[in-house]
């Protein structure tokens, strides 16, 4: 299949006015800037096929599994259509009344109680509209895990959806569009700021508190601890971030709970490090500006080490900034993090703005971020009631956020992920405070579940016997964790 160059693409929505930037009302009565108007598409054939195959290769990505498409009415029935009738698969059509005569069916098209059926919208805000089809379907004994949409308008439809137990994958963000159509100098700088700065300001989803009426679905089905789940099964778990599951089936697979901070000042030592030590690791952590010879042929180089090893990539960057300022730091400048790390991380600081900013840049990409919810430093401030506030928010961003910098298990949902610096094989520290817990105590005792390791390997004398060993330490106490032996 022709690949659809997104950049493009953008630009033709707009040569045929699909993009408006102005003062429009959306269906929430909300004022806003910059309208999406997808509707005038089945009047531009040669773009419908697009969106169709944009959407299809999204489903292809994801390995999407369904029984059945169904296209919120009525702009992206049309879609639906094409997808289906191109690639012969069942369609459903929900809709919107009910008829006075004949069947009086809500949903027409064949199909059978637990099936699942795939959906697919044009262009999304709060997700209300794909919520309502979903409630429709669900009446009728349909499972919904997923939905593609064209345009995610980045206010908040990921993160509700996700509330209510289904994935939505956005195929082209709102930071996206503004970007490409500033880049080719059809807005100019304040145009795309002024939007973004809307963007951010105007997220519509407001989760419930916990003594609120009704509690996400999600937040329901996770209530019950289990400390006893395998890495093998919470990558299987229905709401796992993609990437939490791709962790963790890594973890599994190559017996190793060990992510190594390769915190050396060059590339070729990195490269070295990444490539002699891959096979002992599931994560090799960077701090990529303490590089003094980054360039971008390093961050290709170093994904093809992951990919021979099979490891993830996580830039230690933690950011802290507001949204948009964010947005230019994991993107852009001379690191373009995006572009190479599988996972970053981030303090919660300034407020869930920092998330949403980098979950605009992240999600598209399939990338993954780690909420700073305690440091390893004596003295550190990330304690007590912080540290219950970032758990809180990254259950309010379980789209984008996989989990935890922590030194301690600090969440009972098994699809986050904990992750532990401050480890080596005795106890103790370094003189600006750096403290240790050993592997034993971080995963066994604390239940954690990937150790961080940086001089402990760096500094000894052969570091791929010490990468086994602490390999086989963090290993070894996961496997007593969950009560399988250990020979
Ligand atoms: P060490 O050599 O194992 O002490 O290195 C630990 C690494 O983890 C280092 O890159 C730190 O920047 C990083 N780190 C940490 O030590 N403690 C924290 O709380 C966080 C990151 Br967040």
């Amino acid at each position: 299949m022709a690949n659809v160059c997104i950049d493009t693409f953008i630009l033709k929505l707009q040569d045929v006015n699909a993009v408006k930037f102005g003062e429009y009302k959306l269906k929430s009565g909300l004022m806003t800037p910059i309208y999406i108007d997808l509707r005038v598409l089945v009047s531009h054939p040669a773009l419908l096929n697009q969106v169709s195959k944009l959407i299809y290769q999204r489903a292809l990505d994801q390995g999407l599994q369904f029984d059945s498409l169904c296209g919120v009415p009525y702009t992206a029935l049309p879609i639906a259509t094409i997808i289906c009738s191109t690639h012969e698969l069942p369609m459903l059509i929900r809709r919107k009344e009910a008829k006075d005569h004949g069947t009086k069916r809500l949903v027409e098209g064949s199909y059978k109680e637990g099936d699942t059926c795939l959906i697919i919208e044009d262009t999304v805000t709060s997700g209300s509209s794909i919520l309502e089809t979903v409630e429709v379907l669900h009446k009728e004994g349909l499972k919904v895990t997923d939905a593609i949409v064209l345009m995610d308008r980045e206010q908040g439809a990921v993160d509700m959806l996700a509330s209510k137990g289904i994935r939505l994958h956005p195929i082209i963000s709102m930071f996206k569009l503004l970007d490409v159509l500033k880049a080719s100098g059809r807005i100019d700088a304040r145009t795309a700021h002024s939007v973004r700065q809307f963007i951010l300001d105007n997220n519509t989803f407001r989760p419930k508190e916990e003594n609120g009426d009704e509690a996400p679905a999600t937040k329901k089905q996770n209530v019950e601890p289990n400390q006893k789940l395998s890495f093998e099964a919470r990558a299987k778990l229905p709401n796992v971030h993609p990437l939490v599951s791709k962790l963790l089936t890594v973890m599994d697979a190559k017996q190793s709970n060990l992510c190594l901070s390769a915190d050396v000042t060059s590339s070729e030592e990195l490269l070295q490090i990444a490539d002699a030590l891959g096979p002992k690791i599931c994560l090799l952590k960077t701090h990529v500006d303490i590089l003094k010879d980054f360039t971008k042929e390093f961050s290709r180089k170093l994904q093809d080490v992951a990919e021979k090893h099979n490891f993830l990539i996580f830039e230690d960057r933690k950011f802290a900034d507001i949204g948009n300022t964010v947005i230019h730091q994991y993107e852009g400048g001379l690191y373009q993090i995006s572009s190479w790390a599988h996972l970053v991380n981030a303090h919660a600081v300034p407020g869930p703005g920092v998330v949403s900013g980098l979950a605009s840049v992240g999600r598209p990409l399939g990338r993954g971020c780690l909420l700073i919810a305690q440091m390893s430093s004596r003295g550190s401030l990330a304690t007590g009631e912080y540290t219950k506030a970032v758990v809180k928010m990254a259950e309010e961003h379980s789209a984008f956020v996989m989990g935890f910098i922590c030194s301690s298990k600090i969440s009972q949902r098994p699809e986050f992920i904990h992750m532990t610096p401050g480890v080596q094989m005795q106890p103790g520290g370094d003189v600006l405070g750096q403290q240790y817990n050993t592997p034993e105590e971080v995963i066994y005792n604390k239940g954690s579940d990937v150790i961080i390791v940086g001089r402990g390997i760096l500094e000894a004398a052969d570091r791929l016997e010490a990468a086994e060993a602490y390999r086989k330490s963090g290993w070894e106490a996961y496997r007593r964790r969950m009560g399988l032996s250990t020979q």
